[in-house]
């Protein structure tokens, strides 16, 4: 059971977030489509997916990675995007830190250029450092960086907190972080 639902909302990601088009779909400016097309579209490209099974995906999702329209006839991914469209999202109050999982192998490249976002629209950033752990080891051996966030916001940075609780920003200069947690291979 766990195991197609993580298969269904892996799916909704590719779709939502990066490629909806290869389903034929063609989300609004704020990136919402229309949960009947979705549940159409995905059941015309071979997988199963009913409202039922898409509202049990969405509610148990572990990062809360979707959401629906207020009026349940839309569906969205929260953050994450790399298809071009305008969350909506207001500027939002940073904690003073916060936290960047990222890998050992782009540490050269993020020491000289800084946090960039690479094909999404933000680099994201995570309030716990466990969080950001995980986020890294996606990539290969873990860094955690710790972001001065309170001073990035204070210097005029702005910041947005996406409906999952993922902390949104544009880039985060050399001069605003520092390493909190490298993992090595002894232990
Ligand atoms: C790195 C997951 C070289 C960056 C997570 C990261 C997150 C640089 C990688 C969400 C760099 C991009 C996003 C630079 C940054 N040079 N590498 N200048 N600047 N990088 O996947 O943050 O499970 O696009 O550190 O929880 O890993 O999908 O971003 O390692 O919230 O819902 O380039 O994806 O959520 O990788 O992850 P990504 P991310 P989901």
């Amino acid at each position: 059971m766990q195991n197609q639902h993580n298969k269904i909302s892996k799916f909704l990601s590719y779709i939502l977030r990066h490629h909806p088009q290869d389903i034929g779909l063609h989300p609004d400016e704020q990136g919402w489509v229309a949960v009947d097309e979705l549940i159409q579209a995905v059941n015309a490209h071979g997988k199963h997916l009913d409202l039922d099974l898409l509202q049990q995906v969405v509610a148990g999702n572990d990062k809360q990675r979707f959401a629906f329209s207020p009026d349940g006839l839309r569906i969205r991914a929260n953050q994450g995007h790399s298809i071009r469209i305008e969350l909506g999202l207001e500027p939002a109050v940073p904690p003073p830190y916060l936290y960047h999982g990222t890998a050992t192998r782009f540490m050269q490249s993020i020491n000289k250029h800084g946090l960039t976002p690479g094909s999404r629209h933000h680099v994201h950033l995570s309030a716990d450092h466990i969080t950001a752990k995980q986020v890294g080891t996606r990539h290969g051996m873990p860094v955690v960086l710790l972001v001065d966030a309170g001073r990035m916001h204070q210097d005029g940075n702005v910041f947005y907190l996406s409906a999952n609780g993922v902390w949104l920003t544009d880039k985060v200069a050399p001069t605003y972080f520092s390493i909190y947690d490298q993992s090595t291979n002894h232990g």
